[in-house]
């Protein structure tokens, strides 16, 4: 019936202003879940204004599929908003920044360097490990001395030190305050920046004062100090023969620009400037650090709610792994149910219900509707994750979804899921993140059962919107496993 008419405008929200308003009002729902429902009156794919600025919304897999993958570059801009310029310095990111030959030079030079670590990706497993023990020897002392414990410093530390360890071949002890400064920053910067808050929609309000504006700028500035002093070390001991982390692979590509200087290609011109190398790594750190902690919080969260999962994980541990030795990564195709349970993990709770916004670089259309230059394109993977017509009661924790009938090898049985988002803009994290998640939670459950201390009520499965959907606060008892005394494995 579109068809028909050809092309046309998408269904457009009338109350202009006052979804801006809703939003920034802290409406009862956070936007994912508002953009859900609003689908019911204005169907999947619809427009609203914000301020001045055209938006559509896109909550179907098929649509999403046509923005991210078959016009992948025709819809691979960004928007600049006040907060994401304060955090990158107007855009001299990967993330944030807008399409442009720079941006695609910085993303090979990262995508290069993680290939560099992930060769057989032994040095990234070796890395990884070296976490995952630490982890476990707090979660004894705890367990040794009955104490419940809040998960979330300890994972943060040992993903922090992973991607440390990549970036500037480096890492955190227990109470480092460098360490603890970054938690701080860490979380002031996820409060606040890219919520499409009254700042990023009015850019005029700059001017007033605004408390989320200015904690973004204090977090921003001790961050940059931090990124900062790691650069100043990197550079006085560079050398063209070593090339110890991501930090290093940035400086040999700026070093090999400015050389070049005679050609066309000079380290300026292709945006080697020192502000686009921090901002590149301060991107790959945050990343690394907010999005896999997240995920560990949620996988946690999800399994104290279902005994039944965790049980079922390490029965397939213990006949598949034992008890002789920690799994490795070679394990990952004979664990399938553990990759079903973190495939759920990202489709229940998707770490970025919304993405970044994309923005039209030209004149195009989405389906049959029209879409013009410099729209923004919100792809909701929340609604794509929740659609009932693509998942059966889809609040449901189900890991058995993605298992063959059989429950022997995974599948995926929608085209709805997006976790990584897909094509131009896709993740560059994405085989990183899965190491980390496959090695983490195998290691935990392996030597423990997750519980809810006894007089604590299980933790909110409701997540706090920001730039990433993060889980609520909450201690668990981390029980040792009957036989994990008996049977020590190189872990203890
Ligand atoms: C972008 C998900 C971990 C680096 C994204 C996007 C999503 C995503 C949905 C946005 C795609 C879009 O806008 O279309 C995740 C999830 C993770 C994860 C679910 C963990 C489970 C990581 C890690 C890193 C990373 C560990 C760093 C090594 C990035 C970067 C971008 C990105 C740099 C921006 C890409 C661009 O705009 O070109 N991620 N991510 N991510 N991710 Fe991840
Ligand atoms: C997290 C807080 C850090 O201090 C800065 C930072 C950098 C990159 C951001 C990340 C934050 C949040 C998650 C983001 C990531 C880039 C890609 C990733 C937005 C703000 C996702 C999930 O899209």
């Amino acid at each position: 019936r579109l068809s028909m008419h050809g092309p046309q405008e998408p269904p457009h929200l009338p109350t202009l202003p006052l979804i801006g308003s809703l939003m920034s009002l802290r409406s009862p729902q956070p936007p994912h879940v508002l953009f859900k429902g609003l689908q019911g009156k204005y169907g999947q794919t619809y427009s609203l204004k914000m301020g001045s600025q055209s938006v559509i919304v896109v909550n179907q897999h098929r649509h999403a599929r046509e923005v991210l993958l078959k016009k992948g570059k025709t819809f691979a801009g960004r928007p600049r908003t006040v907060t994401t310029d304060v955090l990158t310095r107007d855009g001299k990111d990967i993330a944030f920044g807008d399409y442009s030959a720079t941006w695609r030079f910085h993303r090979k030079i990262v995508h290069g360097a993680l290939c560099m670590f992930g060769e057989g990706s032994a040095s990234i497993e070796k890395i990884i490990c070296a976490e995952a023990q630490p982890l476990c020897s707090v979660l004894s002392e705890a367990a040794a001395a009955g104490l419940a414990l809040d998960l979330s410093p300890e994972l943060t530390r040992a993903v922090t030190n992973v991607i440390c360890s990549l970036c500037f071949n480096s890492s955190y002890h227990r109470g480092d305050p460098e360490f603890e400064a970054m938690l701080d920053y860490s979380q002031g910067i996820v409060d606040t920046v890219a919520k499409d808050s009254l700042v990023d929609i009015f850019p005029w309000l700059q001017m007033f004062p605004n408390a989320d504006l200015c904690l973004l700028k204090q977090c921003v500035s001790i961050r940059d100090k931090l990124l900062q002093k790691k650069y100043d070390e990197h550079k006085a001991d560079y050398s063209d023969h070593v090339q110890r982390d991501l930090l290093d692979a940035l400086l040999r590509a700026k070093r090999s620009a400015e050389n070049n200087n005679t050609a066309e290609v000079s380290a300026e011109s292709v945006g080697l400037s020192e502000d686009h190398l921090l901002m590149t790594v301060g991107d790959i750190f945050g990343a690394g650090v907010e999005t896999t902690t997240t995920v560990l919080k949620w996988a946690v969260t999800y399994l104290i709610h279902h005994p039944q999962v965790q049980r079922r994980i390490q029965e397939e541990l213990d006949s598949k792994v034992g008890w002789g030795r920690s799994p490795q990564l070679s394990d990952r195709g004979s664990l399938p149910y553990l990759e079903a349970t973190i495939r759920e993990v990202l489709r229940i709770r998707p770490v970025a219900p919304l993405l970044i916004p994309h923005v039209a670089l030209s004149d195009t259309s989405i389906g049959d509707f029209t879409v013009r230059k410099g729209t923004r394109v919100i792809i909701n993977l929340w609604s794509l994750h929740h659609d009932e017509k693509e998942w059966k009661n889809p609040e449901l924790f189900d890991p058995g979804r993605f298992l063959n009938n059989e429950g022997t090898s995974l599948i995926i049985p929608s085209s709805s899921y997006l976790p990584f988002g897909a094509g131009v803009r896709v993740c560059l994290g994405e085989a990183l993140a899965k190491m980390e998640l496959f090695l983490f939670l195998s290691w935990i459950l392996q030597h423990f059962t997750l519980s809810v201390p006894s007089g604590h009520s299980l933790p909110s499965l409701e997540g706090k919107f920001g730039v990433v959907l993060q889980p609520a606060k909450f201690k668990v008892n981390a029980t040792p496993r009957a036989g994990s005394e008996r049977n020590k494995c190189q872990a203890c």
